[in-house]
């Protein structure tokens, strides 16, 4: 499949342009610092459509920091990651079919404001579709419709069963498909789908995709934040 014409890693090109832009964002995994070198990198404004992939939160430094951040930030809309169906679900009982929880040091991060976040979050759909694209945090079987997926598979999906392919070799939508959830080295980037999870928390980078023109933006993490043994 061909690839975009995008301009990849290209950070000093960011255009001042009257049009408005949809900025989507991958998984920042509270690496507060990194995400405003991103939005200084692509020169994000008020006027700017900004939307993040989800996983806003968990594993990293300063969730709360990120989700401050979120909350005072109108031009923000977010998608729902798993991280956040964690913190959503800590509670005795209510274990995710993974049975996995948020991270201990994130829980703390958000003492004392926890209500708030979670009314905050709940609000978060699990996707975003528009004319030109579709934002969700993972995946989904495409031989079905959206309304027929399951949630845990949209924030959760890599491979389809049983061959194993990535959801997204299956995927023939005209539509641009937006994700993160799976962290790499390099985006995926394909005519119909865009992979942005590289990895910040792990020493990574922080990648936008600036639409219309179809522009990837990264900024390189500060740190390693999280180890991760071996990734693509
Ligand atoms: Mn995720």
């Amino acid at each position: 499949m061909a690839l975009i014409p995008l301009t990849a890693y290209n950070n000093s090109r960011a255009m001042a342009s009257a049009d408005a832009r949809t900025i989507i964002f991958g998984d920042v995994h509270g690496c507060l610092d990194e995400l405003q070198d991103l939005l200084r990198a692509v020169r994000a404004t008020s006027q700017d459509k900004l939307i993040s992939v989800g996983d806003l939160i968990g594993k990293g430094p300063d969730s709360r920091g990120v989700l401050d951040w979120a909350m005072g930030t109108p031009n923000l809309r977010c998608v729902l990651g798993n991280h956040e169906r964690r913190f959503l679900s800590r509670k005795r009982g209510a274990e995710l079919p993974d049975g996995k929880t948020l991270d201990a040091a994130t829980w703390i991060q958000l003492s004392g404001r926890r209500a708030r976040y979670r009314n905050f979050i709940a609000s978060w759909p699990l996707w975003i579709r528009e004319n030109d694209y579709l934002v969700l945090h993972a995946g989904f079987d495409p031989g079905r419709p959206l309304v027929r997926q399951s949630d845990w598979d949209l924030i959760t999906l890599r491979r389809l069963a049983p061959s194993g392919e990535p959801w997204y070799a299956r995927y023939r939508g005209g539509r641009l498909a937006v994700f993160g959830h799976w962290s790499r080295r390099e985006p995926v980037l394909r005519q119909n789908a865009v992979g942005l999870d590289t990895g910040c928390v792990y020493g990574g980078r922080l990648t936008a995709l600036v639409l219309p023109e179809r522009r990837l933006v990264s900024v390189p993490a500060r740190k390693i934040y999280r180890r991760k043994d071996s990734w693509l």
